[in-house]
């Protein structure tokens, strides 16, 4: 059985996070998630205040496991989200995109522990003074928005540059993933790509199955030029952005159009062609639609087999 100070301070049984997927990560999965045992996530991301209250509503009727919150903090509705996940006394948050600093007195007030993904050491630090209670240090073979760093260089560096535990994320999908974070001073871990065909995900089939079909090479990174790259499978949106990015007779207001209402089409509508599927460079390593429980479950056995073995090599 692993157990780490992350189970402690959260009340949960196994050191694994649902990633806060957009439009993915609703009170189905997390609660799904959190009922086996780990942290679940519901994405505020597409939700305005009452939107999100709705969902954490329902949430609480479905399970009385702690579950989390992710807030994006580019979403247009970040304040009014924050403000929300306060008065539900929401016991966990975690951030993506952006620095949490002014939403944090808030949080602390009503109780959250605090858990901002951060892509660099500088603002794990930054966090950890403003009072975050411990950071997801997320490298760029995840989905959805990614940092520069890879898992294997940000890390340990963050696990070097804070006392606050580091839950490590992007390319984890198996028990040695879960091995190899615990080995770069990790103290649990968050998947989203091994999620997204989990059996209580509910969103369109067309998607898992792309999930299910992609090879190691199938994801791509657009939007770099407008700041935010995102990861996903390669199609012919993804394709077709990441050619305009480098045509400057191409505006950013453009290609800024073509991104909208995507992701909304691939989770919702089941459209492969014109949408982003966001999912991570591990998306090959995700074959089979199993339950959350089954996920865990077998994770964590298979960490904890690795783990105990690890010794074999050092004579
Ligand atoms: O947030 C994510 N992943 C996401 S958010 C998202 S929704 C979206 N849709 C369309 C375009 C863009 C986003 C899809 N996937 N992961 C957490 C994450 N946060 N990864 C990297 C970061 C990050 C980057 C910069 C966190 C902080 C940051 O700080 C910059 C600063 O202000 O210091």
């Amino acid at each position: 059985m692993i157990k780490t100070d992350i189970c402690d301070l959260l009340r949960i049984e196994y050191p694994v996070f649902q990633g806060g997927m957009a439009w993915v990560a609703n009170a189905s999965l997390a609660t799904a998630v959190s009922e086996a045992g780990g942290l679940g996530i519901i994405a505020a991301m597409n939700s305005n205040g009452e939107q999100l209250r709705a969902e954490i509503k329902k949430a609480k009727e479905m399970t009385d496991k702690p579950f989390g919150v992710n807030v994006m903090l580019m979403s247009p509705y970040a304040d009014e989200v924050s403000a929300v996940i306060a008065e539900e006394k929401i016991p966990v948050v975690t951030t993506g995109a952006g620095n949490p600093s002014k939403y944090i007195p808030l949080w602390k007030e009503s109780g959250a522990k605090i858990i901002p993904v951060v892509p660099s050491t500088a603002l794990a630090r930054m966090v950890e003074k403003r009072g975050a209670d411990a950071v997801i240090a997320e490298g760029g073979e995840s989905g959805g928005h990614v940092g520069d760093l890879t898992t294997m260089a940000l890390v340990p560096q963050v696990c070097d540059a804070v006392k606050i535990p580091v839950i490590a994320a992007g390319g984890i999908a198996d028990g040695r993933g879960i091995a190899a974070a615990f080995m770069l001073g990790a103290v649990g871990v968050q998947m989203g790509t091994r999620f997204l065909v989990a059996k209580e995900c509910t969103i369109h089939q067309n998607y898992k199955d792309k999930v299910l079909a992609a090879k190691d090479i199938d994801t791509i990174v657009t939007g770099k030029r407008l700041g935010h790259p995102v990861r996903c499978l390669k199609n012919n949106l993804s394709r077709s952005m990441f050619e305009k990015e480098y045509d400057s007779s191409v505006s950013n207001e453009e290609l800024e159009n073509m991104g909208v209402g995507a992701l909304r089409r691939a989770a919702i509508d089941g459209d492969t062609s014109n949408s982003t599927l966001m999912a991570g460079q591990i998306a090959a390593m995700v074959t089979k639609e199993q339950t959350c429980k089954e996920i865990i479950t077998e994770i964590m056995q298979e960490a904890e087999t690795i783990l105990k073995g690890a010794s074999k090599w050092v004579k």
